[in-house]
């Protein structure tokens, strides 16, 4: 049976071909004028980036390698008597395109658990911070240290070829994304004082081992949501903030524990990841202020003061989608099944029934449907995980499988410094004087 690492050692060289083609046809190709007005707008549409492992499309949401989210949960390998896809299978098919077999993902996850292991000096680091620290701030503090034991950095220091990049990029990525849950438990329990880390057990699937760590691995319906969580948190194409992020800094061959450590940063902003937070502690205020069971007009009205205070409604509008985000819709499908009288899911379907017509009333956000945060909150609650700043970690974990799996091929492809031009507005009137 193949690895990874083979198959992936397979594809590259038809893939530098099939970039080469691609650029000899229709590098001299435009993609239409870029705006003024885009400089300005967050770059908002522009047609910038290479990314492999998955596209958005406005009105149907996220594919990865062109498969739908009920598409990957029907043919991604499930664990033994599980029913979500096991976030192994996704980064295997995020990395070659290709569905895993059920042995293919178990060596995944069996590699990863070999792997997991975190140095005592990044336990020390993680032992030292202040519970009053972000976890997100821990987060990236620890994954910015892992850089310490870097394949790629070292390969580097001792010349290794720009042709054989992808091999040691290969290995930080994977001990990345094995060493996360290590990181992401020891903060969970330092933090909201849960007692010792457990080890890792090499018999059990990632998802299992990263509930074990948070002290919730006896629920198997935790374990699914997890397995479920990580698989659509995964990726959302290049552009947003933490996958641009880490593309961006991965671009000065920077090692997969540095670049990711950026996409941590960005995630950790209230726009972008930790929307999730933001999503729950709104509901909570909400519900101190009008009570549970509140009636549709008081939650309405709950909405406008948000909107009228210059606040945005966490959870809700996308910089591309326009329609619901299908990964709100898979958690709430999961909710239907495993949580359908839980009394914070009846207040999520009913702010969902009431914010989008307040925002299109609003007449400013230019999608109005729901974003993955709006959902992952609730379902972590019921099962008890309700330390909310906790959140955007394991966005944190889940997101990585994404960056990894570009940050691999962006090696093996030798992609360029990233170098976009900047200008000054004095120039922008300069250029555009008399025009
Ligand atoms: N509530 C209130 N106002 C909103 C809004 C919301 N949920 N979404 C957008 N708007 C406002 C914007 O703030 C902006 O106002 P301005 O003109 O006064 O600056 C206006 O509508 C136009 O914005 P847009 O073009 O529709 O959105 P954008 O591409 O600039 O930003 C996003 C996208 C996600 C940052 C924005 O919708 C937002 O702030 N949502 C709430 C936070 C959130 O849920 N973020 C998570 C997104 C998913 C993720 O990355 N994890």
């Amino acid at each position: 049976q193949q690895t990874l690492k083979e198959r992936l050692a397979e594809l590259i060289p038809a893939e530098i071909e099939n970039v080469k083609a691609v650029r000899a046809e229709h590098g001299k190709k435009s993609f239409g004028p870029v705006l003024v007005d885009q400089l300005y707008g967050g770059m908002r549409g522009l047609p910038a980036l290479i990314w492999d492992g998955s596209v958005l499309d406005p009105d149907e949401g996220i594919r990865f390698r062109g498969k739908t989210i009920p598409e990957i949960q029907d043919l991604l390998p499930k664990a033994p008597g599980g029913s979500e896809p096991l976030p192994e299978g996704l980064f295997w098919l995020l990395v070659t395109g290709e569905v895993p077999t059920q042995a293919q993902v178990e060596a995944l996850s069996k590699d990863w658990a070999a792997r997991a292991a975190i140095p005592e000096f990044v336990e020390e680091l993680l032992d030292r911070c202040p519970p009053t620290l972000h976890p997100m701030s821990q987060f990236s503090l620890a994954v910015t240290a892992l850089n310490h034991d870097s394949t790629f950095a070292k390969a580097y220091q001792q010349g290794v070829s720009k042709k054989e990049y992808w091999g040691p990029a290969f290995e930080d990525c994977m001990d990345l994304i094995a060493k996360l849950p290590n990181i992401a438990g020891r903060i969970y329990r330092n933090v909201y004082g849960q007692g010792k880390v457990p080890a890792i057990d090499p018999t059990k699937d990632y998802s299992w081992n990263m509930a074990n760590l948070l002290g919730f691995a006896e629920k198997n319906d935790f374990v699914e949501l997890l397995r479920l969580y990580i698989t659509i948190h995964s990726d959302h194409e290049g552009g947003n903030v933490s996958a641009h992020a880490g593309k961006l800094v991965g671009s000065a061959l920077s090692d997969p524990f540095l670049a990711f450590a950026a996409s941590l940063n960005g995630l950790a902003g209230p726009l972008h990841g930790l929307a999730n937070q933001e999503v729950l502690l709104w509901l909570r205020k909400m519900q101190s202020k009008i009570g549970e069971n509140a009636t549709d007009e008081a939650v309405k009205e709950y909405v406008w003061s948000t909107l009228k205070n210059g606040q945005v409604v966490p959870g809700y509008g996308h910089a591309v989608l326009r329609k619901t985000d299908p990964r709100y819709s898979a958690q709430r499908e999961f909710a239907l099944k495993h949580l359908p009288n839980d009394p914070l899911f009846k207040l999520v379907a009913q702010v969902f029934n009431i914010v989008p017509g307040i925002l299109l009333e609003a007449g400013k956000a230019k999608n109005p449907w729901p974003n993955v945060d709006a959902h992952s909150g609730v379902l972590l609650t019921h099962y008890g995980l309700d330390q909310m700043n906790f959140y955007t970690v394991l966005f944190g974990v889940s997101r990585a499988f994404g960056v990894a799996a570009q940050l691999i091929w962006d090696r093996a492809l030798g992609a360029p410094l990233e170098r976009p031009k900047s200008y000054s507005t004095d120039a922008i009137k300069k250029i555009f004087a008399g025009k």
